[in-house]
């Protein structure tokens, strides 16, 4: 292999000294002026990953819920879903080289361990709306090319959208941000039918972020008389004094459970949601009678979702194989929303936090729901589930919703936008409101708090990230203080895309829930501070 042509351009994206980058729970993110080097060396990696994987595969530069200072890239694979796990080493590898030379060293044995053919990739590279963006997208299409890929320019999307493309790209299907709204706007029509639309819009947060643009062009497609948006912090012209998930967005909202900025004149009971930065996430909120805020998470999405999904497929006529449906969660979730899900009788799962560990457990089901507590999430169906409901004949009311579901809710990753238009559909469908969404069940009092410790990684866990093996004592720390706390759970781990530890704290009342995280928040400090 001559490597000439990739050690020249290696040299235009020299690696900062100290740097070593680590792919984290969704890819690699730190300051986006640290990033040249990682983001070009990604470009490299993912023309190998398409010529092992036989399909374009995609690349995002985004940091998603991190500040707009940040950035980061998130790698996508030809079945437009997460860069496969075993390719995390070699990401790994690949950006912490120290010299060009080393990066050409590990790119050989990239393709002599992988046993990759030679050949032309081609990588698919969006941005989101960080002012470093472009310039990162240009250093993963100058990786690219500089492995003899084709890198095709997507410009601004959201990262979901991204995944929908390589996935639809990969499956010789139409791919391009036309068919994208299609899909997600006919699915939605089928579903609603013709039930009159809402009198009062949802209020949308965007974080200033990419998808402000990309709700506004859904809302075009879908017309007001079939949903009616109120888009907010849009970003661009439209911010509304914060930048990119400054004081906004899904994160916020969920971690802090505080109103975004620009949705002050919000009345009590008004149907808001907030996305995060890059748009795969979304949660819903109200204001309370007393101003305090509701928060419909992951969770109850997840819930709305398992109630249509469990109704549409009972609605099917029998089959010798009954369908299995699947729940999937993280130890993030509502101690309340598992029960519930439980007790619908469907399997729930729990996995270790990052979308890509519930997305190959949903995969196990016919139909497979996942979501995070922080809205990221989707419903994927089967390939022998969309098979036999392609066979049902047409006047089977149920199987056309379930394919409408399909078709609009994404495949390749959560989507806020699929999610956004899930909510609203299944909610418009039981004639329910936000109050009917809530008494689904009632949400154990939690605290989430960020520790900032020297090194988090002296922070290992165990169990689905329940439980700690490493500092010595924390375990025990947090069982004492669990023990005290009446219906108290806790746990803590390093993030995997910030610079902190997570707590994580649940019990019977508020104070209690937020005295137990501050307890656990205590012994973090103590022993691995
Ligand atoms: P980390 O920072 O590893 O906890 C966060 C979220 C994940 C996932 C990723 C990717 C929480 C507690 N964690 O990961 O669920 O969404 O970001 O964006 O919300
Ligand atoms: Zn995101």
């Amino acid at each position: 292999m001559d490597t000439s042509e990739l050690k020249a351009a290696s040299a235009r994206y020299p690696k900062p000294p100290d740097l070593t980058p680590a792919y984290g729970t969704a890819g690699f993110r730190a300051l986006a002026d640290l990033l040249p080097s990682t983001v070009f060396r990604c470009g490299v990696l993912m023309v190998a990953r398409s010529l092992k994987g036989g399909g374009n595969t995609g690349l995002v530069v985004t940091a998603s819920h991190n500040p707009e200072a940040d950035n980061g890239v998130k790698l996508v694979d030809p079945s437009g879903c997460m860069l496969e796990q075993a390719w995390e080493s070699h990401a790994d590898r690949l950006a912490a080289a120290d010299t060009d030379e080393v990066v050409c060293a590990a790119v050989q044995e990239l393709f002599r361990t992988e046993d990759i053919p030679y050949g032309t990739g081609v990588v698919m590279v969006a941005h989101d709306t960080r002012p470093s963006a472009a310039g990162l997208a240009a250093a993963a299409v100058a990786g690219v090319i500089a492995l003899g890929g084709v890198a095709i320019p997507c410009g601004l999307l959201t990262t979901p959208q991204l995944h929908w493309m390589v996935r639809q790209a990969n499956a010789s299907a139409k791919h391009d941000e036309g068919a994208y709204f299609g899909a997600l706007a006919d699915g939605f029509a089928t579903l609603v039918g013709r039930s009159p639309a809402p009198v009062q819009a949802v209020v949308v947060d965007c974080a200033n972020g990419v998808g402000g643009a990309k709700l506004r062009a859904l809302a075009e497609r879908l017309g007001p008389q079939r949903l009616p948006l109120d888009v907010r912090n849009a970003g661009g012209a439209a911010c509304s004094g914060g930048g990119l998930n400054d004081r906004c967005g899904a994160e916020h909202v969920q971690k802090e459970r505080a109103v975004p900025i620009g949705c002050a004149d919000i009345g009590v009971g008004g149907r808001c949601a907030s996305l995060d930065g890059d748009a795969d996430r979304i949660v819903f909120w109200t204001l309370a009678d007393g101003g305090g805020m509701t928060l419909f998470d992951g969770d109850r999405i997840a819930a709305l979702a398992a109630l249509l999904v469990r109704d549409l497929l009972a609605a099917l006529p029998a089959d010798e194989h009954t369908p299995t449906v699947g729940v999937v969660q993280t130890a993030y979730a509502n101690g309340a929303s598992t029960a519930y899900l439980a007790g619908l009788g469907l399997a729930v799962v729990c996995t270790l936090t990052g979308v890509k560990h519930l997305h190959a457990a949903a995969e196990a089901f016919d139909a497979g729901i996942y979501f995070e507590a922080n809205g990221h999430g989707t419903v994927l169906f089967g390939q022998r589930l969309v098979q036999r409901l392609h066979e049902l004949p047409d006047d089977c009311e149920a199987a056309r919703d379930l394919l409408a579901l399909e078709s609009m809710v994404n495949q390749a990753v959560g989507d806020a936008l699929s999610g956004l238009l899930l909510v609203e559909a299944v909610l418009r469908q039981r004639g329910w409101g936000l109050a009917e969404w809530g008494a689904l069940y009632t949400d154990l009092p939690s605290r989430q708090l960020k520790v900032r410790v020297r090194d988090r990684s002296v922070v290992r866990t165990t169990d689905a990230e329940t439980r700690t093996v490493a500092p010595d004592g924390l375990q025990q720390a947090i069982d004492a203080a669990v023990q005290a706390a009446p219906g108290g759970r806790a746990f803590v781990r390093p993030s995997g895309t910030e610079d902190v530890v997570r707590v994580y704290a649940e019990a019977d009342t508020q104070p209690a829930a937020d005295a137990l995280a501050a307890e656990v928040m205590r012994a973090v400090h103590d022993l691995a501070g």
